[in-house]
């Protein structure tokens, strides 16, 4: 038998489609043999998580009633290495929870009004096609917009693309990793990707700023960052909370909130005048060094203590342990990074503090990532859009490389200085309300809609607001896309359904197809069926589905490229000037600072505290609340203040209060008081994704304080049109008023 070790060479058509299709003249590697006395084909299915982003492969096991009972990880699989976090396996939780939306849903009273109708899918289809056709003829197809987040995004996205829109955007994007894959595109000529090609397992020290890893329970690197403190690497973690990782560290930089600007500059100069950066690589790879090391002589550890409270010594103390791990440092990007308007200039500062330590592309550093990538089902090219997203924005966002949810959303409310408006949105797999901030806008801009429709597969609060809901089966039902993420070798895995969709619900592909139908764009959507669509895919790549459900995971050589940049090697890099931009050419043709500058924030006012928000390792958003599963874990979140503030305002743990924002605006519900040292004095901290209002979520309805009702100021990034979240005060009230800012 074939040691799975073994190299195999493929067959020349093989190769040819391969490279044809991105994995340039590879060879393969042969998956895992089955044991056919262990497991029997097909006792267990494949699968890749859904509960978050990032999509760990594992197996669906079903008990002795056929019934779904357990899901465990993929040790082919790099994204997990075998084992699921908490949310992944209680994702079998969202198969088997009740408040399931079932059937597809009609509005019939006002806008929000939760006055819904069930409907057969041809009449809510035909519905849905006959609005999409009005809309297009009335005022073009480009004012669709679709707003998603996870895999059946695809499939809408070519429904958009067919019928003639490219306003497509995702959340994660404007509300999350815009900034950093932005400031990195503009230093290296590459982004930091989703998974990030953070080389943890062998770096010698992480830095992590205000990245809570452990809470932000991305998987794999979780488990690489644990391997990473077995083998003795130092992690700073610069946070004005305790983190879990803060414990775990050998620096805690407990930071003024907002100011980590001036300690990213203040590292960058140290290091540069104790010449701890790496010469040669700087010499070699670098633009721009010398305007460097002037801009960020008055940046010194004296002056910063003064903006971050953090001691002098222990800067020039950390500044030195990331210059004794270089190159194999990480000084890791975060990746929801929309904080405080300035973010993509923070993050300017992580990549450039990163080049001159010569982490990227370097072991422990950042590795070069490789991918499989499959083509499209034979289909007609789509028709060039006429206007764009952009056309709303004429000299905004020019460096933004993604559509921008919060920006479509501003151009859905009519304006004099703008000629067209978005009037209609399909919102698939993210919850608006909840997601973007300034919740008034998003609500203002959905009454200005001719048509909203919402797939998703639970009563989240933008399926209240629309105008038609289909009900999608959770993942565990379906096929998807093939996963086909960055990772050191090139790898895809499958998910296909373990079961039956339970009630009526469909797939994002089938809606997808039966819309074009409809609309007559049938030829975009050739297959017969889904699976004779992913086989022929899986074909070009040399393999079949066939043999993906009974691997679930399939593993390629890289390319002729290393992983990591040769001792010699000179790499040019995608940027203006061809090097690693120190000093950015392009930020400076736009009029932006092309090295990073301090920028003061404002600070809370008398009485009032940062609204701080995060993680909680056994959620994911709000997405997992109702959870029957995870809601065991942890049923609400807790309003954390530091034990200074309880004693001025006479809080105790469990304390039922209010919280209301600068703005007014108080919290639909209470929270209770967690008193901890754990949080700095001058801010309150809360895990999003609870405080639900749609009762029809039994167990996520009313329970904790939802932070985004809170988030009304936004603070808009200029270079890429990120919403900065993290400007925001509250106040306690004892007592819900009555009063007109309620809404
Ligand atoms: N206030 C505040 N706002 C934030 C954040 C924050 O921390 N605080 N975080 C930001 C970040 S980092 C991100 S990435 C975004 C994420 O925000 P979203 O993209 O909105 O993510 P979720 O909250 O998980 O919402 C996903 C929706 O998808 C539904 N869903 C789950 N599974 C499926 C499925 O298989 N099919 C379909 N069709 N629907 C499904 C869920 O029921 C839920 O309604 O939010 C951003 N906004
Ligand atoms: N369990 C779980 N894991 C997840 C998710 C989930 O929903 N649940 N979501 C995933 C997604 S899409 C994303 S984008 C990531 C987000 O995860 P991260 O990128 O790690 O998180 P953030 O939400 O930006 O950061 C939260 C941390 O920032 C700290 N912080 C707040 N203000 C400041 C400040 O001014 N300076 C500094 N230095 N720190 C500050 C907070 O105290 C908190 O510890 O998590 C991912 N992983
Ligand atoms: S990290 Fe957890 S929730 Fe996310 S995909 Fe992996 S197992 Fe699922
Ligand atoms: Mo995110």
């Amino acid at each position: 038998m074939a040691n799975r070790r073994d190299f195999i060479k493929i067959s020349f058509t093989g190769v040819a489609g391969v490279a044809a299709t991105g994995i340039t003249g590879c060879k393969m590697f042969t998956p895992s043999p089955i044991d056919p006395f262990s497991v029997t084909q097909y006792s267990r299915t494949p699968t890749y998580c859904e509960v978050c982003f990032w999509k760990c492969a594992g197996w669906v096991y079903k008990n002795q009633e056929g019934k779904i009972w357990k899901i465990e990880g993929n040790h082919e699989d790099m994204n997990c290495n075998g084992r699921l976090c908490p949310r992944g396996t209680g994702g079998v939780g969202m198969y088997y929870d009740e408040d399931r939306l079932r059937k597809p849903l009609i509005r019939q009273g006002e806008r929000g009004s939760q006055s819904f109708r069930e409907a057969e899918w041809d009449e809510a289809l035909d519905l849905v096609a006959g609005r999409m056709e009005k809309l297009a003829d009335e005022y073009g197809p480009e004012c669709l917009a679709l707003f998603t987040h996870g895999s059946g995004g695809t499939y809408f996205g070519d429904l958009l693309r067919a019928y003639g829109s490219v306003n497509i955007a995702a959340p994660s994007y404007a509300q999350c990793r815009g900034p950093r894959e932005v400031a990195f595109i503009a230093t290296f000529g590459d982004g930091v990707e989703s998974p990030e090609i953070t080389d943890i397992r062998d770096t010698r020290c992480l830095v992590l700023i205000g990245s809570h890893l452990g809470e932000n329970m991305h998987n794999g690197q979780v488990q690489e960052m644990s391997d990473a403190i077995d083998k003795g690497a130092t992690i700073i973690t610069v946070d004005p909370r305790f983190s879990t990782v803060a414990a775990k560290s050998r620096h805690w930089l407990p930071i003024r909130p907002a100011t980590d600007l001036a300690l990213l500059l203040t590292w960058i100069n140290i290091i540069i005048e104790e010449e701890w950066y790496d010469k040669d690589y700087v010499e070699r790879y670098t633009y721009g060094f010398d305007n460097l090391r002037e801009h960020v002589k008055p940046y010194t550890p004296e002056w910063a203590f003064g903006i971050t409270t953090i001691d002098p010594s222990v800067i020039r103390e950390t500044a030195r342990e990331m210059a004794k791990a270089s190159p194999a440092v990480i000084v890791h990007p975060g990746r929801h990074v929309t904080w405080y308007g300035d973010d993509t200039q923070r993050l300017r500062a992580v990549a450039i503090l990163n080049a001159i330590l010569g982490s990227w592309g370097r072991r422990g550093g950042f590795f070069r990532p490789a991918y499989a990538s499959l083509p499209r089902y034979p289909a007609p090219p789509f028709p060039e859009p006429g206007r764009t997203w952009r056309e709303a924005f004429p000299d905004k966002y020019r460096l933004a490389d993604l559509a921008l949810a919060s920006a479509i959303c501003e151009a859905t409310i009519p304006s004099h200085d703008r000629e067209c408006n978005f009037k209609g949105w399909i919102v698939n797999g993210t919850n608006l309300i909840e997601t973007l901030p300034d919740q008034r806008k998003t609500v203002e801009a959905i009454q200005n809609l001719d048509l909203l429709v919402v797939v998703d597969t639970m009563p989240a609060a933008i399926t209240g607001w629309a105008d038609v809901v289909f009900p999608e089966c959770t993942y565990l039902e379906r096929y998807d896309i093939i996963r086909t993420g960055p990772h050191r070798k090139p790898q895809i895995a499958l998910r296909m359904p373990a079961t039956e969709p339970l009630y009526e619900s469909k797939s994002a592909w089938w809606m997808a197809k039966e819309l074009a139908n409809r609309l007559g764009l049938g030829e975009y959507f050739a297959a017969a069926s889904q699976e004779e669509e992913l086989d022929w895919q899986l074909r070009q790549i040399g393999s079949s589905l066939e043999e993906m459900k009974r691997i679930g995971v399939k593993t390629y050589a890289r390319g002729a490229e290393d992983i990591y940049f040769g001792s010699d090697e000179d790499v040019l890099f995608p940027t203006n000037s061809g090097k690693i931009e120190l000093y950015s050419t392009a930020f400076a043709a736009e009029g932006f600072d092309p090295i990073p500058q301090y920028t003061p924030h404002e600070e809370p006012p008398t009485g009032y505290y940062r609204l701080n928000y995060g993680r909680a390792p056994m959620h994911t958003f709000g997405r997992t609340a109702n959870n029957p599963n995870l809601a065991d874990l942890m049923d609400e979140n807790a309003i954390w203040v530091n034990p200074k503030v309880a004693r001025e305002w006479g809080l105790e743990n469990n304390r039922e209060v209010w919280l209301m924002n600068q703005d007014g605006v108080v919290s639909s519900f209470p929270g209770r008081i967690r008193v901890t040292e754990r949080i700095r004095w001058d801010s309150v901290y809360l895990v999003h994704g609870f405080g639900h209002t749609d009762k029809r979520l039994t167990r996520a309805y009313g329970r904790g304080v939802s932070d985004n009702e809170l988030i009304t100021r936004v603070h808009t990034d200029p270079i890429m049109g990120g919403t900065g979240m993290r400007g925001n005060f509250v106040t306690f009230l004892f007592k819900r008023p009555e009063s007109e800012v309620l809404s």
